[in-house]
């Protein structure tokens, strides 16, 4: 099995030989795959070039005991098993030191956020963790965690909890902030998370929210590494590239991009070295890659689950559909993004195009369908809106959106059921189950305020195009996908 001790077999698959060991400077909320074949990696590589104390202590929040245990029985090594059209490439990644499970390591957690050598306490936690309101962008004190929280502020779960909790520490002994770096695929997420944490902090102890406002750092980033879930073919792949055991390695595809906000007084590790682009303004990144890779994503992913593909290489190999999802890109979401004008918007669809092909990737739809509630808003809705406003067509768009709603019915065109999971799968499911017909099906689910703001769901184009394309969708996923790829 992969360990610190014996590197011997495997040192050909480390980045460098000249590792020394770092302490540990940034903890990790939410130590899934995703991060660890992308921060994790760059900061070793950073290391590497510079030295630096940025060893990782990640955390996972929803006591998985088992992947804290997997990953320290290892000693937090692990590998990363990118996989190219070319050909697979393994990578043994030693910046992980540390690996805790809420609630569980509760007091470890504390002391390392109490202690002044961590300064970045970056997150992976997906959408949802972030306990949100969707309508104010306050925490959502409706939200048990949160309501919990606040109540116990000593022993919290949530984000905005242990965030409060960990630089209420920082404030009390005098000493300075950790930089706080959210990486999830959130619009302006920097900013989003310090609305959270702030209006959470404001509830505790208003002087808490004071000095987090006017100390704390919260830069936005854009991350990009499609990172399926992990299955034996990997844990295969690394054993024979290694010599020996991985049971947690992390399958990727070989693209990786990192744009990062520069605000880190505290320090941070030099990522640039490793590729990462630093810049003063992340915002037209971010939406791009939110409004293009992810919402065509999740338009493959729902339209998939009606149709039958199971994974986005198998999607994009169907020639209708890869039309139409060019088309969305090209016809309605490109024209709608405000980029620098280096940024060649026509090169990057094309290049995402190419990465969704990539036959050995296995990126499974069923994976990206989950969270619609909390996906659709920045990834197609933002689009939507704007298009609307602008007195703009909105047909494709209203199609993945119309998908969503069928998918949510919870089983495909030839009649396999699957499960919906999402934060809110029981009222979204109950209303898409309760409609016989398109036109309900879409009022039902329009009616979702958490996902649907007023003035979007009161919009009659916006309701004409969406009746029109559930009736497509309920003769068929595959028959609709011909016809919108054949659009003007
Ligand atoms: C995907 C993303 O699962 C999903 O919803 O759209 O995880 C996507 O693979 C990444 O954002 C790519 O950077």
């Amino acid at each position: 099995m992969l360990n610190r001790s014996s590197t011997a077999s495997f040192d050909a698959h480390c980045l460098s030989p000249r590792w020394q060991e770092p302490a540990i400077g940034i903890v990790h909320l939410g130590i899934g795959n995703f991060h660890r074949a992308h921060e994790a990696l760059y900061t070793e590589e950073a290391m590497l070039v510079q030295t630096g104390d940025w060893g990782i202590c990640g955390v996972t929040l929803q006591g998985d005991v088992s992947k804290r245990d997997a990953l320290m029985a290892q000693g937090g090594l692990y590998s990363v098993v990118e996989r190219g059209p070319d050909g697979v490439r393994v990578t043994v990644v030693r910046s992980l030191r540390e690996v805790l499970a809420m609630p569980f390591d509760r007091a470890r957690l504390f002391e390392l956020l109490a202690d002044e050598r961590v300064r970045i306490v970056s997150l992976t936690v997906t959408e949802k963790g972030y306990c949100r309101d969707p309508q104010t962008g306050d925490a959502d004190f409706t939200h048990p965690g949160v309501a919990h929280d606040l109540a116990h502020p000593d022993e919290p779960g949530t984000v905005p909890g242990i965030l409060c909790a960990g630089l209420k520490a920082r404030r009390d002994a005098g000493q300075p902030p950790f930089t706080v770096l959210s990486c999830d695929n959130l619009s302006h997420n920097g900013d989003a998370l310090r609305q959270a944490v702030c209006s959470f902090a404001r509830r505790l102890d208003p002087a808490l929210a004071a000095w987090i406002e006017t100390h704390v750092a919260f830069p936005s980033t854009m991350v990009d590494r499609i990172v399926p879930a992990t299955t034996d073919a990997d844990r295969e792949a690394a054993q024979s590239a290694l010599g020996v055991r991985d049971e947690v390695p992390v399958p990727c595809e070989p693209f990786r991009q990192w744009v990062i906000e520069d605000r880190f007084p505290a320090g941070r590790p030099a990522w640039e070295t490793a590729g990462a682009q630093l810049v003063d303004d992340v915002a037209p990144f971010e939406i791009a890659k939110l409004r293009m890779l992810n919402a065509t994503h999740s338009t493959l992913a729902y339209l998939s689950m009606l149709a039958g593909f199971e994974t986005i290489s198998d999607a994009i190999g169907h020639a209708a559909l890869r039309k139409l999802i060019h088309a969305m890109m090209a016809r309605e979401i490109a024209p709608t993004l405000a980029v620098p004008a280096s940024f060649d918007l026509a090169a990057y669809r094309d290049a995402l195009l190419n990465r969704y092909a990539n036959p050995a990737l296995k990126h499974r739809c069923a994976q990206i369908a989950m969270d619609g509630s909390q996906k659709m808003p920045p990834r197609i809705l933002s689009t939507i809106t704007a298009r609307l406003d602008a007195g703009q067509p909105i047909e494709r768009l209203a199609l993945a959106v119309a998908a969503w709603f069928t998918f949510l019915r919870g089983r495909a065109d030839d009649g396999t059921r699957y499960a919906i999971s999402d934060p809110l799968a029981a009222r979204l499911t109950r209303a898409a189950e309760s409609a016989d017909t398109p036109e309900h099906l879409v009022d039902a689910l329009l009616a979702v305020s958490d996902v649907f703001p007023a003035a979007l769901a009161g919009n009659p184009a916006l309701r004409e195009a969406l009746v029109g394309a559930a009736t497509k969708l309920a003769s068929g996923a595959l028959a609709a996908i011909e016809e919108y790829a054949n659009l003007d």
